[in-house]
């Protein structure tokens, strides 16, 4: 019965005693490997993943030499097998509240053993595949703020009991400024009984991308292993991240990264993808393999070639990271990082994948739970914005812009020194034809962005002024109502609206309105200046967008005959 069990909620289980029968070697392993890359001699291998071990097996031999206390579960312990523990309803209220503390579901993560079965998703080949006997030590870094009691002890317990004790040099703990009681004195009572195990707390809320170099800055093994706090390694998850590195030091290694569903705590299987990205805010995304890269891979436990990484979990040699410059350490709290890392690695010299062979689990959630200081959307478009001005070539540079101008407004620091690094790699066309080809560069039918500055006043810009009329308000840099696009048929929107002419009865106004095509003003933009058109392309009605002075210090914005005059000339923010 037990059997049968296992083998509905994990089919692999049985597959894996079958391969013991087939002995498999994989020996020529690297010799095989897809373009790109010199890799250095396969050394010695043997066979680190014992087949006949079932997943239940493999923590005991880990727990012992680390003097872990073991954990006895009760027999029907929930959420055993990676499968989903749903609630009660008479918890609901309780589940509910439990939920917003962390963004997922703390209650249920609660109920499960911090040293639960997971089924062992790898692919067949995964489990006779050899690694080399001298794999170099791992310091593994774990930065949380504000994590889960359980969660992150569910993280620490999966890590030691699913890694061979030798090649962790040390876990360490890096407590981005919490405030929660349980992650002070209650978490350094409980990792005594690992020795392994430190902690470090920063001395003031840093962000992810800074806690983590501090954690690099302190460890002392040869690999730097980084890892989310709210994780569950799987069987055999560190030695292919360590082989592949061991064959290239420059070679820079993921996990695949499985669901543990926020609501459930179900370990999902993830779908093998590789990383991609999406232009508008440069963000993270998940692509499939295109064909022409499947072709390469001879089984399905081959390394992805991934353009950009989640960001989360890899694996890197500690030198190489310090040769890669660590991260900007500009970037603050949260974002960006892992397309900044991603570009560097691949335009600096190295190579990034993802090993199917190695898999973690992760709660992925809908939100954050812990304060962006200064607010969400201004750190996230303050890092964005610095990987963009850095790794961007000027031409995509301004896509960018293009199709996320709100950035245009954000302040991103000082980059000398980024840029400063960045001339000895690749230029990002070079990353796009050979790393990303597939990517498509999206078709910008913008001719300017930005705020519109008139160059006759000092500080004088366009503004929508809320949605009334269109009118004029001291430039303020910010964006939001200043903030404008021109496309190459001369409409001239703010956000989703566009500027339109209305007669009223104090004449004629400018104004924003629906984008309907009746009402929609075009301009050209020429010589400064935005000369309206009439109808048909190329028709000018000899007026120009201009200032009309009233009475006192009034200024209107108006349409008035082209005189090219100071007030009809108009700057805007980014030219395309
Ligand atoms: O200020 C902070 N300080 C921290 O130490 C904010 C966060 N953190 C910690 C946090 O406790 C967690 O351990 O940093 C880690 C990542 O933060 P999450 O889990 O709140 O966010 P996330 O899982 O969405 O983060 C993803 O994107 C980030 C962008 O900066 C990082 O690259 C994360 O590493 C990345 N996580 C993953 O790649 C896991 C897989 C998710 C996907 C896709
Ligand atoms: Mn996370």
């Amino acid at each position: 019965r037990k059997e049968q069990l296992k083998e509905k909620i994990s089919p692999t289980v049985t597959e894996s005693v079958a391969a013991t029968t087939k002995k498999a070697t994989f020996a020529n392993f690297m010799a095989r490997l897809p373009f790109l890359v010199k890799n250095e001699a396969p050394g010695p291998y043997r066979n680190q993943y014992d087949p006949t071990e079932l997943e239940e097996t493999i923590p005991k031999h880990t727990v012992l030499s680390m003097n872990s206390v073991t954990i006895r579960k009760p027999p029907h312990s929930p959420g055993e097998a990676g499968r989903p523990v749903t609630t009660k309803k008479e918890d609901d209220a309780m589940v509910k509240s439990m939920f917003a503390e962390a963004s997922f579901n703390v209650f249920v993560s609660n109920l499960i053993s911090v040293e639960r079965t997971i089924p062992d998703l790898r692919p067949t080949k995964c489990r006779t595949n050899q690694v080399a006997d001298d794999l170099p030590q791992t310091s593994i870094i774990i930065t949380f703020c504000e994590e889960s009691w359980s969660t992150l002890l569910r993280t620490l317990h999966s890590i030691i009991n699913r890694s061979p004790p030798h090649l962790i040099r040390e876990i360490i703990l890096v407590d981005d400024f919490s405030k929660r009681v349980h992650l002070k004195g209650k978490l350094d009572e409980y990792i005594k009984r690992f020795p392994q195990v430190r902690i470090m707390r920063t001395a003031k809320r840093e962000g992810l991308i800074r806690a983590r170099m501090l954690g690099a800055a302190a460890a002392s093994g040869t690999v730097l292993t980084f890892l989310d706090s709210h994780i569950e390694c799987n069987v055999g998850w560190l030695e292919p991240l360590l082989d592949r590195i061991r064959q290239n030091r420059t070679n820079v290694v993921c996990p695949v990264i499985d669901a543990i569903d926020d609501r459930t705590f179900a370990y999902l299987e993830a779908q093998t993808l590789r990383g991609g990205m999406d232009w508008k805010e440069l963000k993270f995304e998940w692509r499939s393999i295109p064909s022409f890269q499947a072709l390469g891979r001879k089984d399905q436990s081959w390394p992805i070639i991934s353009p950009t990484m989640a960001g989360g979990l890899f694996s890197i040699q500690r030198d190489y990271f310090y040769e890669l410059g660590a991260y900007d350490p500009e970037l603050f709290i949260w974002g960006g990082e892992n397309i900044e890392i991603s570009f560097k690695i691949w335009m600096c010299g190295g190579r990034l994948e993802i090993l199917p062979c190695s898999r973690v689990g992760h709660v992925f959630r809908k939100s954050q739970p812990y304060i962006f200081p200064g607010g969400a959307f201004e750190v996230f478009s303050h890092n964005t914005r610095r990987v963009a001005e850095v790794w961007l070539d000027d031409k995509y540079k301004k896509i960018f812009y293009a199709l996320m101008p709100e950035a245009l407004h954000i302040d991103y620091g000082n980059i000398t020194d980024q840029l400063e690094f960045r001339r000895k790699c690749c230029p990002f066309k070079w990353y796009l034809e050979n790393i990303y080809p597939d990517l498509g560069v999206p078709q910008i039918n913008l001719q300017a962005v930005g705020e519109i500055r008139n160059l006759g006043q000092q500080d004088v810009c366009v503004d929508t002024l809320g949605g009334a009329h269109l009118g004029l308000w001291p430039c303020h840099g910010q964006g939001e109502h200043q903030s404008f696009s021109l496309d190459k048929s001369g409409t001239l929107k703010s956000g989703s609206l566009c500027v339109i002419r209305e007669v009223g009865k104090d004449g004629e106004v400018l104004s924003m309105g629906l984008c309907k095509k009746e009402n929609v003003m075009k301009f050209q933009h020429q010589d400064k200046e935005l000369k309206e058109l009439g109808d048909g392309p190329h028709v000018l009605t000899g007026r120009c967008l201009d200032i009309t002075f009233g009475a006192g210090a009034q200024k209107f914005l108006q349409l008035n005959p082209c005189n090219g005059g100071k007030f009809q000339q108009w700057k805007f923010g980014l030219y395309l």
